[in-house]
């Protein structure tokens, strides 16, 4: 069929006139432009944006991975719902926009949370009118009340007078380690400020590579021994350093043991003293950090982590057999507890109580825990056991953490009283000349050898000898006394009256070195930090009188010019010097001296248990916790 064009009736067929269609069109776009205003002039509407703009725009972001075994995916806050705000406290819950990137695992695939609840849970944060900084790592910071927690400690942290000594001639020897503290601080400060530790004969600095890219280790572990010490002014210094100096964004290869001990205790505890909340901030940042080390097929963590985002990790070279080192697995409970506490996040305490249930569960030889345990397959690797290096702060973190649980984790009591009755057992020795000591095993075989790293054990058996069985007590307090005799003797029979780094009681020896590679003293703090305990626990004066001798020691063998050095051989009264100023010594050494000639009240142990660098951490009293984290495990 042809249409064809009629006189009169336009091209469009509908017959209008020109000025017909005119005002047609001229209706048609107003209606158009009326239609387009209202999409862009009407208020914002969810709505709207669900229709015009893309799915994948309207996801949340993402953070974290779906891998249960990815430790960062957990930094989020699992318990907010259900939270009731405090008194004087106002809950808005709302959430909060993270510009965080998606992570990347190791593989190169992208984490997601499992599902979007869990995203809103990282993402919420929780406004009170207590003000409080809110962290970038998902977590919230003001969910720990500091003025909740100092009043549930029973004593003031530092004593009626600062733990002043009545009488003068102890206040003299107190007064000497504080200018020792301030003598070794200032020469730091001057020579090697912001590197890890100071070398006092070539007056510059030292970095390592045990704190991967960290630094200021030194400042760190000086913060508490600064500020119990009324240095107020070097305290001062140190902290700001904390705010401006101290950067976590590093990419190094660090050991996670060290950086556990020295910075994650030193931050914790210079926070619970002072409750300043830069200390809070930084110890959380750096917590998340150190969790991707437990991605193993155990949870085992291994003892070398990249503190970068790849979050890789590795055994020690040296470990046989990709192990991990009993020491370094077995002494990150305490720290890891007040993670929890601080951040409210169970995420901590849950690592740690993973590897209790191992080593818990596990076949022990004769009862006893040997050094080397592969992370993948849970199994002793080497049945090599040690109180001393490679074994030592295991132990001291069962009592403890049973002492800091404010008697709560049975667990941990029960375990160390077991590993200690095996130590008695198979380790304990007594010597020809009457020393009691503690040799080593190495498959059933006993090496008789003490090293000093083994000398803490004096003091852990000390302030543990009251909660053991009744009828074991004084046979616990006897034995301590004995072990810190005859570390005692293994200073008084050098020349130096510094002790070795191990003492031997084989071919005619007792308690001296044979080797010369065994000879050196570094500043270690395990002797004293045993008369420290033993003085507390049984107010012998030999203790005092103990310490006074290393005092003395160290005076006159390791002072130089610009600081402190360790010595290569105690047996030489001509020393010659290693030229390093451990951070250990500021953080420990000099602080159990300065315990010793104070008052108990000073840092009393009804309140504080010490990790094994020396940081105070407070007791977790059952009535008074924040984070409803139980220490032995999550509720
Ligand atoms: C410190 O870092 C700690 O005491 C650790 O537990 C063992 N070694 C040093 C001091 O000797």
């Amino acid at each position: 069929m042809v249409f064809r064009k009629l006189p009169g009736v336009s091209a469009s067929g509908m017959g209008l006139r020109l000025s017909q269609k005119f005002v047609f069109l001229l209706f048609l776009s107003g209606l158009v432009t009326l239609c387009f205003g209202a999409l862009f002039f009407l208020p914002d509407s969810v709505r709207l944006k669900r229709i015009f703009l893309s799915k994948t725009e309207t996801q949340p972001v993402t953070v974290g991975s779906g891998s249960e075994n990815d430790a960062r995916e957990q930094v989020k806050r699992p318990k907010d719902q259900g939270m009731t705000p405090a008194k004087g406290e106002t809950s808005s819950i709302k959430l909060k926009s993270t510009s965080r990137k998606p992570s990347v695992s190791r593989e190169g695939t992208e984490e997601r949370l499992p599902g979007g609840k869990a995203q809103e849970d990282m993402t919420l944060s929780k406004s009170r009118t207590e003000s409080a900084p809110s962290s970038e790592h998902g977590v919230d910071l003001d969910t720990f009340s500091y003025n909740k927690f100092r009043r549930c400690l029973l004593k003031a942290p530092l004593g009626r007078d600062n733990g002043t000594p009545n009488d003068p001639m102890t206040n003299e020897r107190r007064e000497k380690v504080k200018e020792m503290m301030k003598f070794a601080w200032d020469n730091y400060k001057r020579y090697a400020w912001g590197k890890n530790e100071l070398r006092p004969l070539t007056r510059n600095g030292h970095i390592g590579n045990m704190f991967g890219g960290l630094r200021g280790a030194s400042i760190i572990d000086s913060l508490d021994t600064l500020y119990i010490m009324g240095l107020t002014e070097e305290y001062n210094d140190a902290k700001e350093w904390v705010k401006t100096g101290l950067d976590l964004n590093s990419n190094g290869e660090a050991s996670l043991f060290e950086v556990n001990i020295r910075y994650v205790g030193g931050l914790l505890s210079a926070y619970y003293l002072t409750g300043e909340e830069i200390f809070k901030s930084k110890v959380l940042e750096l917590g998340e950090k150190l969790l991707p080390a437990f991605n193993t097929p155990t949870g085992i963590p291994r003892g070398v982590i990249n503190l970068g985002s790849s979050g890789t990790s590795w055994s020690w070279g040296w470990a046989s057999a990709g192990s991990s080192i009993l020491a370094e697995f077995g002494t990150l409970h305490l720290e890891f507890v007040h993670l929890s506490e601080l951040s409210a996040n169970p995420i901590y305490t849950e690592k740690v109580m993973n590897i209790r249930k191992l080593l818990n569960k596990i076949e022990k030889p004769h009862g006893l825990y040997p050094n080397f345990l592969s992370p993948v397959s849970g199994n002793w690797v080497q049945h090599h056991v040690s109180i001393g290096g490679l074994g030592d702060s295991f132990y001291e973190y069962l009592i403890k953490s049973y002492l800091m649980s404010d008697k709560a984790d049975e667990d941990a009591k029960r375990m160390y009283y077991s590993a200690l009755d095996a130590i008695e057992a198979n380790l304990v020795q007594k010597s020809q000349g009457g020393l009691t000591y503690m040799a080593e095993w190495r498959g059933g075989i006993l090496d008789h050898k003490m090293g000093h790293l083994a000398c803490f054990s004096g003091g852990m058996i000390g302030i543990g000898a009251d909660d053991g069985p009744q009828e074991k007590r004084q046979h616990y307090l006897d034995l301590a006394a004995e072990i810190t005799h005859t570390c005692h003797e293994s200073y008084t029979r050098s020349g130096t009256k510094l002790g070795p780094e191990a003492f031997r009681f084989d071919s005619g020896a007792e308690a001296t070195a044979t080797r010369l590679s065994d000879r050196y003293y570094i500043l270690r703090p395990e002797v004293i930090e045993s008369y420290m305990y033993m003085w507390r626990v049984t107010h012998d004066p030999k203790y005092r009188e103990w310490g006074w001798e290393a005092v003395q020691a160290l005076e006159q063998h390791c002072r130089v010019e610009s600081g402190f050095s360790g010595i290569r051989d105690v047996y030489t009264t001509n020393v010659s010097h290693d030229n390093m100023q451990q951070s250990f010594f500021l953080s420990e050494t000099l602080k159990y001296l300065y315990l010793l000639f104070s008052e108990d009240d000073l840092l009393p142990l009804e309140d504080w248990v010490f990790n094994t660098e020396a940081h105070p951490l407070p007791v977790v009293r059952r009535s008074c916790q924040q984070s409803h984290v139980t220490q032995t495990g999550s509720q």
